[in-house]
């Protein structure tokens, strides 16, 4: 037997919460868990070279398999040997399956049983998306780990919708593993669906751990609900899932939000948030969110986050920062993006120093309180 592509190493749980600390491995080698993972979307993690992300401590990174398949499309990718090689990137890799995006970008989708009918975003031009389809995209990219084509109902949708909804996404999920052309070199991970209701999560959950998949998401989460319902969900749901597997939450990435998502056992997430606020000037930093291009920073000469040892604050002020960025200046937004992802996996990174320590719950508390969540 060879080893699976996708392997979870449980380290430890931590004794305050449900935090996990572990090690996914990878045919591009391992990453230590939780874990945020930059997004690139179009085989770029907007403003930063590959470097860039390794000198900040990115494990692994996230592509999308819509995106790509449009421009410049799958087959280009393979013909370069693959994402990794495409875009020199040599570390694991993860690509969404198109479904979600399909969803937040196309015109007139239409769905029905075999797949989703839509129009591309950029050309207006006519396409179909099936499981077949979005596995075949993805085997042709080459991630470590690909994602099953799922549905992500909009919140709220009435309990019928959901009810329907994840009965196709776990048909559509026995589609997929079917059709994944190369199973010994890349992970196939099933996708939680069901928005808040209980024995709807309970319900796909049961489906997709029968069909044994190396990993499991949490979709339909941060659509728009309140995060008491995406904590409950979650506090639900993390149970119902293999302890010896990884389980990764979608599209979520704002700090508190990973770290109570980690605390109820989540160890994988991904979002744009870092990098697209970071764009109109918006940076995280441990005493809450700074928008350094507000007038207030004009004579700040001092760094972004006094906290943060990343290249950024050590050599920057607020001053330069918001000049540039008022000034439309593209190392303002390499500047910005460089510091929120810095700040990001290196919450990670204390966060699972916290796992090891027992102690995530303080964590929490302390991280909150300097932030600024608990003030009123
Ligand atoms: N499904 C897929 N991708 C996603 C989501 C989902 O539910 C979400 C939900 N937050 C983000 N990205 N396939
Ligand atoms: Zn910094």
């Amino acid at each position: 037997m060879t080893q699976p592509p996708i392997t979870y190493e449980h380290i430890k749980t931590c004794k305050q919460s449900g935090a996990r600390l572990g090690i996914v491995h990878t045919p591009h080698g391992s990453f230590e868990t939780p874990v945020f993972m930059p997004v690139g979307t179009l085989a770029t993690v907007k403003t930063m070279s590959p470097q860039e992300l390794k000198e900040i401590g990115a494990g692994i990174i996230l592509s999308n398999t819509y995106h790509l398949w449009l421009r410049p499309g799958e087959d280009i990718v393979k013909e370069a040997g693959g994402l990794h090689k495409f875009m020199n990137w040599d570390r694991p890799i993860l690509t969404d399956s198109g479904g979600f995006q399909v969803f937040s970008l196309s015109d007139l989708r239409e769905i029905d049983e075999q797949g989703v009918h839509f129009r591309n975003h950029l050309s207006g031009a006519k396409l179909y998306l099936t499981p077949e389809r979005s596995m075949e995209i993805q085997n042709a990219l080459g991630p470590d780990i690909m994602m099953a084509f799922d549905e992500c109902p909009p919140y709220p949708a009435e309990y019928d919708y959901m009810k329907a909804s994840v009965e196709r996404t776990s048909r559509w999920a026995e589609r997929c593993l079917k059709a994944h052309g190369r199973p010994n070199e890349q992970g196939l991970f099933g996708i939680v669906q069901g928005g808040e209701y209980s024995d709807l999560r309970k319900q796909s959950a049961k489906d997709l751990v029968s069909l044994d998949f190396p990993g499991y998401a949490v979709g339909g989460l941060s659509v728009g609900e309140p995060k008491p319902i995406m904590n409950q969900v979650l506090e639900e749901t993390t149970p119902l899932l293999p302890t010896d597997k990884p389980r990764y939450l979608m599209g979520v990435g704002s700090p508190d939000s990973l770290i109570d998502g980690a605390i109820r056992g989540i160890d994988m997430f991904d979002c744009v948030l870092p990098t697209r606020i970071a764009r109109n000037g918006t940076c995280m930093t441990s005493e809450g969110r700074v928008v350094v291009r507000n007038a207030k920073y004009a004579r700040d000469f001092s760094p972004l986050d006094p906290n943060c040892d990343c290249a950024v604050c050590q050599n920057y002020s607020r001053a330069y920062l918001r000049h540039l960025i008022k000034c439309d200046e593209t190392f303002g937004y390499r500047l910005t993006s460089y510091h929120n992802l810095y700040f990001l996996i290196q919450l990670m990174d204390d966060l699972r120093q916290a796992i090891r320590e027992d102690r995530t719950l303080d964590f929490r508390e302390a991280f909150f309180e300097q932030y600024g969540f608990n003030r009123p």
